[in-house]
């Protein structure tokens, strides 16, 4: 069912995000440790992912800047002005600003599921263009959203930047581009698009340093997970016997982080026990990347047409536009 503006925390009557605790409780409890990674993004994860995107090794952000500050003239002649932005998170304050400005759009709906992080970056965006409609919806865009009726008209781009679909497996990957499909809505004759970026493989070498930065930026991101753990779910990981390990897996064609155990540990979370044997890892994060040819076939399972396609100069990270 469609929703929108509805608060998306549970939190128990102790304050504990009820989600958080289920997560956490049964991926500890399967046989490959895993917690999914949308949990790496509290405030300081979220604080530390942007210091990530500033790191020499961490090329996706700069890559995809590049292709935005490029092509602005060449979206501007396949999207054409007018449209509504229809955005998959919330903004970033260096990207948005360069598609709107390519290509006019007559409105911009970012959707997320944190709402603060949300209403400040539309702030910061309306004052940038100050003419623009903006309509933030709070919202899990994993499933089908109800757009506001204001730009229920209008000619829709989807804008899903920064490689977030390589955080999922195929089929989740699949079913939120079909949830895309079914919040952008349209015609046959009238066609919602979608411009996405897709990372891309190359040297296992580069995509770990990237993952696994000399500064132990990305370190402390992984690691504040299991600080978030102990924080909010009363758990005694400990944290300095967990390292940070990042490892290309050929077969899937993803980056994965692990928070791998120095020694054999025993812990609780939330007063449930629990032991890792020295090398025994938490699986904390996918990040898959793409070939022109995965990327089409993932985008065609989901329902949606490629029509163009960019690269950085260095042929790092795509950008993909792909009708429904
Ligand atoms: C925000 C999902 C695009 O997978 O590259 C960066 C997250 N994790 N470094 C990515 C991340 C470790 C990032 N995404």
């Amino acid at each position: 069912t469609a929703k929108q503006g509805i608060a998306l925390v549970d939190l128990d009557e102790g304050g504990v995000n009820r989600a958080f605790r289920k997560d956490v409780l049964s991926g500890l409890s399967q046989p490959q440790k895993a917690v999914p990674a949308r949990w790496l993004y509290d405030d300081a994860g979220s604080q530390l992912f942007e210091d990530i995107t500033g790191l020499e090794e961490y090329y996706p952000t700069r890559a995809e800047t590049e292709i935005l500050r490029a092509e602005g003239d060449t979206f501007r002649q396949l999207i054409g002005e007018g449209r509504a932005v229809v955005e998959f998170g919330s903004g970033s304050s260096v990207k948005t600003p360069l598609l709107l400005s390519a290509i006019a759009p007559g409105a911009y709906v970012p959707l997320d599921i944190a709402g603060d992080f949300l209403r400040e970056s539309s702030a910061a965006l309306a004052k940038k263009f100050p003419g623009l409609p903006v309509y933030p919806v709070e919202a899990d865009f994993m499933g089908e959203v109800q757009l506001p009726s204001e730009v229920r008209g209008m000619k829709k781009l989807g804008f899903f930047p920064g490689s977030t679909i390589g955080n999922m497996v195929a089929r989740t990957s699949v079913d939120l581009l079909r949830s895309m499909r079914a919040t952008l809505g349209g015609t046959e004759a009238d066609r919602p698009l979608l411009l996405i970026g897709m990372d891309l493989v190359k040297d296992a070498s580069v995509l770990e340093a990237a993952y696994d930065d000399a500064k132990g930026v990305t370190a402390a991101f992984n690691l504040n997970l299991a600080r978030r753990i102990n924080r909010e779910l009363e758990g005694t990981l400990p944290v300095e016997s967990l390292k940070h390990r990042a490892v290309w897996n050929d077969d899937f064609a993803r980056v994965e982080m692990h928070l791998e155990a120095q020694r054999d540990i025993a812990f609780t979370v939330s007063g449930e026990s629990f032991a890792m044997q020295k090398g025994e890892t938490i699986h904390t994060e996918n990040s898959h990347k793409f070939t022109r040819r995965s990327a089409n076939l993932l985008l065609l399972a989901g329902g949606w047409t490629p029509l163009k396609r960019w690269t950085d100069s260095q042929g790092r990270f795509s950008l993909i536009l792909a009708e429904a």
